[in-house]
C-alpha cells in the first residue's frame, strides 16, 4: 500500500528517469566533482600515524559485530551443501530457483566468477561466521570478477569476498537482494555495485557487513557501494574502512544516484574513508536522487578527507542525527556536509560535527535545524579509536534536539529520547542498546510508519 506522499514522489521519480535518459552512463561510479580538491604528501604521513589498522585490535565497537546483528532466519527452500569452488560456481548458476547453497568452512580459490541467474538461488556460509568461508577471487588485478546477480530474491550471507576484479557483488537491476554479514575486502572497482538494468533494483538490503580496503583501491575508480536506479534500498549497520584511492579522488563510500529513490542509510560506521554518504552526484543533473534519509551514522576521519555527507541534485532528503569528527580536511575545505546545486532541497537536522554544514552550496536549498558544528574530540568516548559515542556530560549535545518522527532510535538501536529530549548526533546517551530489527517479513524496511516518501 502506498501513501499519498509516496504516490506523489513516484511521479517525480518517473520525471527523473526521463530526464536522466541518455545522460546515464552505466558502470561509471566515480564522482566527477568540479571542486578539484587534491591532497598530496600529507596522506602517507597520516596513514603511518593512523592507529586504526586492519587487525582485530580495533577498539571501536562496530555496528556489524555479531553481538549486534542477529543471524538470518533459516532458508525457506531447499538447500545443498557445497565444499568446492567448482561446485559453488556450477550450482550457483544451475541450481533450481529457491535453492540455498550452504558453503562449508574453508578458503575457496575461485577459478572464475559466480553467476546467479535463477530466482532465489542464495549463498550462505554454513556456520554463520563470515570468517569461516573465504571466497578469494585471485587478485584485485589479474583475478576474477566476484558475484554477479541476475535474478530476484537472492541472498548472499555469512562469507568473506576478497581480491576480486571489478566488483565483489554486482546486482543487475534485480529486486529484493539481501547482502548480509559479509566481509568484502580489496576489490578492484566498487565493492558493491547496483546496475540500472530494466526498472532498476527495488527493496535491497546491505546490512551487518564490513567493507574495506587494506590500504586503498589500486586506482582512482571505486566506491564502497555505487547504486544506480535503486529504489527503497536500506544500507544499515555496516562498517566501512579506508574506502579511498591512492590519489584521493572524491569517491563517495555510499553512493546512490542515477534516479535512485527513498534510500535509507543508517547506523553505519565510516572510518578513514575519503568521502562518506552521497545522494546524487555532481556529474549528473536534476533528479539524481529523490527522498531518503541518512540518520544515526558515525563518521571518523583522521586521514585526508573531503566532505562526508553530500546531497547533490537530490530532493526531499533528511540528514539527521549523524556524528562526524573530521580531522584532516582537504586544503580549503571548511565544511563537512553539504547540499549542492539549485535543484537540491532537504534538511540537515541535529547532526553533531566539528566542521560547518553548507546548506546552500551553488544555490542549494538545504535547511539547517539544530546542528552542532563545534564538537571537539573530547566530547567523545574514544575519538582516536573512532568511537564517537558521547562522553558523559557533553552538555551542548545532551537533550538539545527536538523529537523527529523519522528518528526513533540511535546508533546503538537504543530508543530516543533518554532523558528529557533527544541528544544531538548519532548517540543517545544513556539509552540502552537496542535489539536490531530483523523480522524476516519486514527487515528490508524496518521503518517508522507515516514517514513522508517511504512506505
Ligand atoms: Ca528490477
Ligand atoms: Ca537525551
Ligand atoms: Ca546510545
Amino acid at each position: 500500500m502506498r501513501s499519498k506522499a509516496f504516490t506523489l514522489w513516484a511521479g517525480l521519480e518517473v520525471a527523473a528517469l526521463i530526464f536522466l535518459g541518455a545522460a546515464m552512463v552505466q558502470g561509471i561510479g566515480v564522482k566527477l566533482d568540479a571542486r578539484g580538491t587534491t591532497v598530496g604528501a600529507g596522506v602517507e604521513a597520516a596513514r603511518e600515524g593512523n592507529s586504526l589498522g586492519n587487525s582485530g585490535a580495533e577498539k571501536v565497537r562496530a555496528p556489524d559485530s555479531p553481538s549486534q546483528c542477529p543471524p538470518l532466519d533459516p532458508p525457506s527452500g531447499g538447500t545443498e551443501s557445497i565444499s568446492s569452488e567448482s561446485a559453488l560456481r556450477s550450482r550457483a548458476h544451475n541450481a533450481p530457483a529457491g535453492t540455498t547453497l550452504l558453503v562449508q568452512p574453508g578458503t575457496y580459490n575461485m577459478g572464475g566468477y559466480i553467476h546467479i541467474v535463477n530466482q532465489g538461488v542464495s549463498i550462505r556460509g554454513k556456520t554463520g561466521d563470515r570468517d569461516d568461508v573465504i571466497l578469494d577471487f585471485g587478485g584485485m588485478v589479474g583475478g576474477h570478477f566476484g558475484i554477479l546477480v541476475e535474478a530476484d530474491d537472492v541472498t548472499i550471507a555469512n562469507v568473506t569476498i576478497r581480491n576480486a576484479t571489478d566488483h565483489g557483488v554486482s546486482i543487475s537491476g534485480s529486486d529484493r537482494p539481501v547482502l548480509y554479514n559479509l566481509h568484502v575486502v580489496d576489490i578492484f572497482d566498487q565493492l558493491i555495485k547496483v546496475n540500472p538494468n530494466g526498472d532498476g533494483s527495488e527493496d535491497g538490503l546491505l546490512a551487518c557487513s564490513r567493507l574495506e580496503y587494506t590500504t586503498a583501491a589500486p586506482n582512482e575508480y571505486t566506491n564502497g557501494i555505487s547504486a544506480h536506479l535503486a529504489h527503497r534500498w536500506t544500507v544499515r549497520d555496516n562498517s566501512w574502512r579506508r574506502i579511498r584511492t591512492p590519489g584521493n579522488s572524491p569517491v563517495p563510500t555510499i553512493l546512490f544516484w542515477s534516479g535512485s529513490t527513498d534510500t535509507v542509510v543508517e547506523r553505519n560506521l565510516l572510518i578513514d574513508c575519503y568521502q562518506g554518504i552521497s545522494f546524487g552526484n555532481a556529474s549528473h543533473g536534476a533528479g539524481d536522487h529523490v527522498g531518503g534519509v541518512v540518520r544515526n551514522n558515525m563518521i571518523y576521519a583522521s586521514m585526508a578527507h573531503d566532505v562526508v555527507i553530500e546531497m547533490v541534485h537530490a530532493t526531499g532528503w533528511l540528514v539527521a542525527h549523524n556524528t562526524a569528527l573530521l580531522l584532516n580536511p582537504a586544503p580549503g575545505l571548511t565544511w563537512g556536509m553539504e547540499a549542492r546545486f539549485a535543484d537540491t532541497s532537504g534538511e540537515f537536522a541535529y547532526n553533531l560535527t566539528n566542521m560547518s554544514i553548507s546548506g546552500n552550496r551553488d544555490g542549494a536549498s538545504g535547511t539547517l535545524t539544530g546542528n552542532l558544528t563545534n564538537a571537539t574530540s573530547d566530547w567523545f568516548v574514544d575519538a582516536p579509536a573512532g568511537d564517537l559515542h558521547l562522553a558523559a556530560s557533553v552538555s551542548p549535545a545532551i537533550d538539545a534536539a527536538a523529537t523527529l518522527s523519522a528518528v526513533e532510535d540511535d546508533y546503538d538501536g537504543g530508543t530516543r529520547p533518554a532523558g528529557l529530549n533527544p541528544d544531538v548526533g548519532a548517540d543517545e546517551l544513556g539509552s540502552p542498546q537496542g535489539v536490531r530489527i530483523f523480522v524476516a517479513t519486514v527487515f528490508r524496511y524496518p521503518l517508522i510508519a507515516g514517514r513522508p516518501g517511504l512506505r
